[in-house]
């Protein structure tokens, strides 16, 4: 009897060390996503939505679409695009963001972003937010965010000319 139980825990063991081995490979298996340069937008203290802005690089050889973004402290989360329709910047609510093979896509102001919409409560500039993104082949990618002012060139060097006469 004892020694029945004794091996049952055993076989236990082994199919947990199968599985755990399993599961490792399949998180290994989706690293073709890499994320950089992640910030959310600072906004005022009542902003009702945020701006969330990352490069995600795609190294496999298919389209990967960014089709979900979760994260705690907000009423939901939207994917976003900014275009310009008739010489109006519109933003329109899209059903996923590609991330072309072997290519990179960038989340930045003026084009794809993350709608962090109804904060419960804004954060600050230097803060970090942290979400999750999901992609269409099942993997997910954590994301740090710092907090932080846009640095858009805003055309600042037209009046920043030198005058060598
Ligand atoms: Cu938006």
């Amino acid at each position: 009897m004892c020694f029945l139980i004794i091996n049952n825990i055993m076989i236990t063991k082994k199919i947990a060390i199968v599985v755990l081995f399993l599961v490792t490979s399949a998180v290994l298996a989706e690293s073709h996503i890499s994320v950089s340069e992640s910030w959310i937008r600072t906004a005022p203290p009542n902003a009702p939505m945020l701006g969330g802005f990352v490069n995600i690089n795609n190294s496999s050889d298919k389209e990967i679409k960014l089709i979900q973004v979760n994260a705690s402290g907000f009423k939901r989360i939207e994917l976003h695009r900014t275009v310009d329709s008739n010489g109006t910047m519109k933003m329109m609510r899209q059903d996923y963001i590609p991330i072309p093979a072997h290519g990179l896509t960038k989340l930045e102001p003026g084009s794809w972003h993350i709608m962090f919409i109804g904060p419960d409560e804004v954060p600050k500039e230097g803060d970090i937010v942290m979400f999750s993104l999901v992609f269409d082949d099942g993997s997910k990618q954590m994301v740090h965010a710092l907090v932080r002012k846009s640095m858009m060139m805003n055309h600042d060097h037209n009046s920043m000319q030198m005058n060598h006469d």
